[in-house]
C-alpha cells in the first residue's frame, strides 16, 4: 500500500446528538485516523472517545453487508434480489389476509441521526399504512413532544437552554458529561459549562446520582427517582407565592397563567419535601435563585421524561421558564431555528393547527397514539393478543427493542411467534435474531450525513453536510434504497420495480405538498421546473436540496439569494447562521397564537399526581444511567469500546449494601413485577439510597447473536425488570426510572455466607 495517498474528509460524527466535526483521514478504503475538526463552526475540535471507534466499525467483520433470509431456523447470506423476492413473496400477502394493521413498524434510534433512514423510514410507513407504529420515542423523550406540542404547537419545537450566554442552568435528569447531551445539541458541553462558572454563572444538578455533571455543579440536589413534577411544581409555587414572576414580554403571547398558579397551591415545598427527599427550606431557596437570576435556563432529559409523570415534567420545566421570562430571551431556553424541515418554519408565522394525540388508540391497552404511535412497551401484547387486528408482522428499521424496551424477554418470545419480520440492520442481535430477513445498511462513512431533527434543537443555528468519505462496494446497498422497495412490495409494485421512477414519485409527493403548502416560498409555481431544478441528483440528497432551498434560509429554489446543497458542499466544516434569537410569537403553531401554559390535557392529569403524593413509597427502586463508551446497545462489538473492567454494574449506596449483604463484586438478584436479573455490585457512595443503578443496552448472552466481541462483554439487559405495563398515559412513555424492585444477594452467594 505504499505511495497511497492520504486525504482528509471532514464529516459530521453521527453517533450522538452533540453533532461533532470529524476529520477523517483515508489511504484507499482504509481509515488512518479520525481526528476532531478543528475548522468545524459549531465543535471547534471537541470529540468524545466514540468517535474514534467509527474506525472499527467501518471494519467490522460482524457488520452485515450482505442481506441475511433464516430459512430452517438458520441465517443465510443470499443477494439482494432473493431477499427482496422472499419479502414480495411473504409481505403483501399476509397483508392482504389479515389486514393493514396486520404489520407492525418499530423504528429505532439511528433513524434520527442518519438521513437515508429520516427521509425514507417515512415513505415506507405511508406505504405501509399500518396503524400500528412503535418507536425508541416512546422509551426516550415522547413526553416532551406531548408539552411542547401542546404548548408551542408542534412537538419539535422545544426549548434548548442557552448554555453559551446563561448565568444559571437547572438540570434535571440529565447527565451531558457523559451522554453529550440531548435534546440540546451542544458539542462539548463540559466546555460550555466551565463557561458558565467562568462568567460568575450558577449550576444546580438535580440527580438521584452524584453524576459527572452533578461533579461540575455549584449544587447537587439528590432527588427521589419519579418525583422531579412535586420539586417543579413546588418552584412555581413558591414563584407565584412570593410573587416572583416576572414573564416580560411573554405575558401578552401567554394563556393559562391563573390555572397555572390554582394547580401549584398545593404542592408547597413543605408538601412535596418528602417525597422528593429534598429539603423545603432548600426548595424555597431554590425558587428564589432562579427567578433572580439575571438570565437562567431550566432543562430537564431523559430523567424527567422516562418515568410515571414524564409528561406533566417535561410541562413544568418550561412553565418555570415561561414564569420567570427566560423563555425565549438570550441566557434563556429559546429556539432553534432550523435550515431544514422544522414545522415551526413553515405554514403562517404565528398560528397554526395545534397538536393533537389519541386520533386512535391501541387495541389492547387502549393507549392513545401520540405522534401516529403507539407505546413501545404495547408492542408485545398487539402480537400476543388474539382477535382482529392483531399483529402478525413486524418491520424493524434500526431498533433493538428486545434490549430498549419494557420486559425485553416478553417482547423476544412475542417476536417469535411472528409469521413474518424484517429488520432493517447492520447486526444480528437480540432484536434481528427473530427476523426472516435481515437488509443492511451501508457503513456510516459510505453515506451522506446532515441532521435534520437535532440541528432543531441546536444551542446555535448550524448547517453542516457531509459527503460520504468512501463509496460503497458494489453488492452493498444504502438503507434508503431497501425502505424504497420495500416500500414499492408494500404498494403492490414488483420486487425488482424502478426505483429511480419510485424516488421520482417521492420526491413528486414532497414538492406537490410544498406548492400547495401555506407561506410556501414555491407556493404557485410548475412542480416539472422544481423537479428539473434538483437534477441531477437522487436519493436522500435530493430531498434535502429540496428542503434546504424551502427552508428559511434557503434560496427559495434559485429565486433569491441563499442556502443550497451546493453551498453547503463547499463548506464541509459547516455553515454558521449565528446564535440562537427570539422566535415568540412567530414560532408559535398554536391556534390561539399563544403559549399555552395550561393545555387541558395535561391540566387533567395533576389529579394522578396530587393522589401521588400521599403515597407512601418503601422499598429499592431502579434507575438507569448511561456511560461514555457506550451508545445505547448496539457499539458493544467493538474492542476499543468495552475492553478494561465490567461495566454493567448494579450501583448500590454502601448503607443500603449493608443492609443487604452485599459486596463490592458480589452478584446481586433484582427482581420487580416484570421480572428477574442479576447483576454485579458495584458499591458507591454517588448513587442515592433506596436507589439502584443499571446501565440498559447489554445483555448479549443470547443465542445466535453474531457480534463476537459483544457477546465476550455480555452484560445484563436492564429491561428485563422494566415494568411494560408502567408508563405515562399522555406520552405512552415508559417507565425506566423508579422502577420498583427488591434485591437480595444471589443465591450462590447466600449459600456460600451461610455455610462460611
Ligand atoms: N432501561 C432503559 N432502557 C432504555 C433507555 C434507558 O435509559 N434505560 N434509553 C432508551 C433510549 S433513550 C433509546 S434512544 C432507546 C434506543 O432504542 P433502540 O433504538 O431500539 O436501540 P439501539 O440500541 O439504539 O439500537 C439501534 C439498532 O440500529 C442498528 N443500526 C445502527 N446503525 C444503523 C444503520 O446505519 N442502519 C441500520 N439499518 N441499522 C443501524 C443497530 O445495529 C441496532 O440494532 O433505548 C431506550 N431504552
Ligand atoms: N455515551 C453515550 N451517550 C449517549 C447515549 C449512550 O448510550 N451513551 N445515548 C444517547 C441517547 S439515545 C440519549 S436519549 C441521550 C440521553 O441523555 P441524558 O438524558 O443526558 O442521559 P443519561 O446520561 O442517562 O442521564 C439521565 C440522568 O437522569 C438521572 N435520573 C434517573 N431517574 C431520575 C429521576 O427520576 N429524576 C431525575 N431528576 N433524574 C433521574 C440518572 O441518574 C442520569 O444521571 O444520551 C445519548 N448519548
Ligand atoms: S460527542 Fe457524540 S457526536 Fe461528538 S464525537 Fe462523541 S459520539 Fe460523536
Ligand atoms: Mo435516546
Amino acid at each position: 500500500m505504499t505511495g497511497m495517498q492520504e486525504t482528509t474528509h471532514y464529516r459530521v460524527c453521527p453517533l450522538c446528538e452533540a453533532t461533532c466535526g470529524l476529520a477523517i483521514t483515508t489511504r484507499g478504503r482504509e481509515v488512518v485516523s479520525v481526528r476532531g475538526d478543528d475548522d468545524d463552526v459549531f465543535s471547534r475540535g471537541y470529540i468524545c472517545p466514540k468517535a474514534a471507534a467509527l474506525k472499527p466499525l467501518d471494519a467490522d467483520p460482524d457488520r452485515l453487508r450482505r442481506p441475511l433470509v433464516r430459512r430452517n431456523g438458520r441465517f443465510e447470506e443470499v443477494g439482494w434480489d432473493e431477499a427482496f423476492a422472499e419479502i414480495h413473496r411473504r409481505l403483501p400477502a399476509l397483508q392482504s389476509q389479515h389486514g393493514k394493521e396486520a404489520v407492525a413498524v418499530y423504528l429505532g434510534n439511528p433513524s434520527a441521526h442518519h438521513l437515508g433512514l429520516q427521509l425514507y423510514a417515512r415513505v415506507l410507513l405511508r406505504a405501509l399504512g399500518t396503524p400500528n407504529v412503535f418507536s425508541a420515542s416512546t422509551v426516550d423523550q415522547m413526553p416532551k413532544h406531548v408539552s411542547a406540542g401542546l404548548m408551542f404547537g408542534t412537538p419539535l419545537t422545544i426549548p434548548v437552554p442557552d448554555l453559551d450566554r446563561t448565568q444559571f442552568l437547572l438540570m434535571l435528569g440529565a447527565n451531558p458529561l457523559v451522554s453529550n447531551g440531548s435534546l440540546m445539541t451542544a458539542p462539548d458541553v463540559r466546555g460550555r459549562l466551565r463557561g458558565i462558572r467562568a462568567r460568575g454563572g450558577t449550576i444546580v444538578v438535580v440527580d438521584p446520582n452524584r453524576t459527572q455533571t452533578a461533579e461540575v455543579a455549584d449544587l447537587h440536589l439528590a432527588i427521589r427517582p419519579g418525583t422531579d413534577a412535586f420539586l417543579l411544581f413546588a418552584l412555581v409555587h413558591v414563584i407565584v407565592a412570593e410573587r416572583l414572576a416576572r414573564m416580560g414580554r411573554l405575558a401578552e403571547h401567554t394563556a393559562g397563567l391563573d390555572t397555572v398558579a390554582e394547580l401549584a397551591r398545593e404542592f408547597s415545598p413543605e408538601a412535596v419535601a418528602p417525597a422528593c427527599g429534598i429539603d423545603a427550606g432548600v426548595i424555597r431557596r431554590l425558587a428564589r435563585d432562579l427567578a433572580a437570576a439575571e438570565s437562567a435556563a431550566v432543562y430537564g432529559r431523559i430523567g424527567t421524561c422516562t418515568q410515571e409523570f414524564g409528561t406533566l415534567a417535561s410541562w413544568l420545566i418550561d412553565v418555570l421558564n415561561v414564569l420567570t421570562g427566560n423563555l425565549d430571551r438570550p441566557g434563556g431556553a429559546m429556539f432553534a431555528k432550523a435550515a431544514v424541515g422544522a414545522a415551526n418554519t413553515h405554514g403562517t408565522p404565528g398560528t397554526g393547527k395545534g397538536f393533537r394525540t389519541g386520533r386512535r388508540h391501541s387495541r389492547i391497552a387502549h393507549a392513545p397514539e401520540v405522534l401516529g404511535e403507539f407505546p413501545a412497551a404495547c408492542l408485545a401484547e398487539e402480537i400476543e393478543t388474539p382477535g382482529a387486528g392483531r399483529v402478525r408482522a413486524l418491520v424493524t428499521i434500526a431498533g433493538n427493542p428486545v434490549l430498549s424496551t419494557p420486559n425485553g424477554a416478553r417482547l423476544a418470545r412475542a417476536l417469535e411467534s411472528l409469521d413474518f419480520m424484517v429488520s432493517f440492520d447492520i447486526y444480528l442481535n437480540e432484536t434481528t435474531r427473530h427476523a426472516h430477513v435481515i437488509l443492511p445498511g451501508v457503513s456510516p462513512l459510505e453515506q451522506a450525513h446532515y441532521d435534520i431533527a437535532l440541528r432543531q434543537l441546536a444551542v446555535r443555528n448550524v448547517a453542516t453536510y457531509s459527503r460520504p468519505v468512501f463509496d460503497p462496494t458494489p453488492d452493498e446497498r444504502p438503507d434508503w434504497e431497501s425502505l424504497l422497495r420495500v416500500a414499492g412490495i408494500a404498494l403492490g409494485q414488483p420486487a425488482d420495480a424502478d426505483l429511480a421512477a419510485l424516488d421520482d414519485f417521492v420526491v413528486g409527493q414532497q414538492i406537490d405538498g410544498l406548492l400547495r403548502g401555506a407561506g410556501s416560498p414555491i407556493a404557485g409555481r410548475e412542480s416539472a421546473e422544481i423537479l428539473a431544478a434538483l437534477a441531477p441528483r437522487r436519493g436522500p440528497e435530493r430531498l434535502l436540496d429540496l428542503l434546504l432551498r424551502t427552508g428559511p434560509y434557503g434560496d427559495a429554489m434559485g429565486t433569491q439569494p441563499g442556502l443550497t446543497l451546493a453551498t453547503l458542499e463547499a463548506q464541509p466544516h459547516g455553515v454558521d447562521l449565528g446564535a440562537l434569537e427570539p422566535r415568540i410569537p412567530e414560532a408559535l403553531r398554536t391556534p390561539s397564537g399563544k403559549i399555552e401554559l395550561a393545555p387541558p390535557q395535561i391540566v387533567a392529569d395533576v389529579p394522578r399526581l396530587r393522589k401521588a403524593l400521599g403515597r407512601s413509597r418503601p422499598g429499592y427502586v431502579l434507575i438507569g444511567r448511561r456511560q461514555l463508551r457506550s451508545n445505547n446497545s448496539w457499539m458493544h462489538n467493538l474492542e476499543m469500546l468495552v475492553r478494561g473492567r465490567e461495566r454493567c454494574t448494579l450501583q448500590v449506596h454502601p448503607d443500603d449494601a449493608t443492609r443487604l449483604g452485599l459486596t463490592d463484586g458480589a452478584t446481586a438478584r433484582v427482581r420487580s413485577r416484570a421480572g428477574l436479573l442479576e447483576a454485579p455490585v458495584e458499591v458507591t457512595p454517588a448513587i442515592m439510597p433506596g436507589v439502584v443503578s443499571l446501565p440498559h443496552g447489554w445483555g448479549h448472552d443470547v443465542p445466535g447473536v453474531r457480534q463476537r466481541v459483544a457477546v465476550r462483554h455480555a452484560g445484563v439487559n436492564a429491561n428485563l425488570v422494566a415494568d411494560e405495563t408502567a408508563y405515562d398515559p399522555l406520552s405512552g412513555n415508559a417507565v425506566l426510572c423508579g422502577i420498583p424492585v427488591e434485591i437480595e444477594a444471589a443465591a450462590a452467594e447466600a449459600d456460600e455466607r451461610a455455610r462460611a
